[in-house]
């Protein structure tokens, strides 16, 4: 089954939103395979965040990404790599829907709650660098054969 990192952000973990947002994806059908709270180095955003290097707000998103705990999770279902993008909602708040996570709880894009793999590259590349194989639970929940 496909699996994806989803992150909720220190603002997000700041303003009480990790139940509010586990719950989403709880109740959608996907299973929590992982999870963690976290605060992340400097060294470790900067490989997180590598693509935007060379954008200029880098420095303040290094910065923001590792300015407080973040909740780090691991989240398996049929097209979850897709399907938690939808849930998120677009980069910029101002931009995401209402009845996303980012449309609902975010106003600016430097503050935007959650983060979420993009794609199946990136989701191998961001599990790989926030869990170990250990951290990744298989295990078995009976109320799937009510989802699929
Ligand atoms: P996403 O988080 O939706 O994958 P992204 O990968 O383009 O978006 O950017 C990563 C994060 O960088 C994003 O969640 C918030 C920040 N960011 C993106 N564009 C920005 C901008 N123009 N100004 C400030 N921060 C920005
Ligand atoms: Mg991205």
């Amino acid at each position: 089954m496909e699996k994806t990192f989803l992150m909720v952000k220190p603002d997000g973990v700041q303003r009480n939103l990790i139940g509010e947002i586990t719950s989403r994806f709880e109740k959608k059908g996907y299973k929590l395979a992982g999870a963690k709270l976290m605060v992340i180095s400097n060294s470790l955003a900067e490989e997180h965040y590598g693509e935007h290097k060379d954008k200029p707000f880098f420095s303040e998103l290094v910065e923001f990404i590792t300015s407080g705990p973040v909740f780090a999770m691991v989240w398996e279902g049929e097209n979850v790599i897709a399907g938690a993008r939808q849930m998120m909602g677009a980069t910029k708040p101002s931009d995401a829907a209402p009845g996303t996570i980012r449309g609902d709880f975010g106003v600016t894009v430097g503050k935007n709650v959650i983060h979420g793999s993009d794609s199946a590259d990136s989701a191998k590349r961001e599990l790989e660098l926030f869990f170990n194989s250990e951290e990744i639970l298989n295990y078995q929940k009976d109320n799937l054969n009510w989802v699929y």
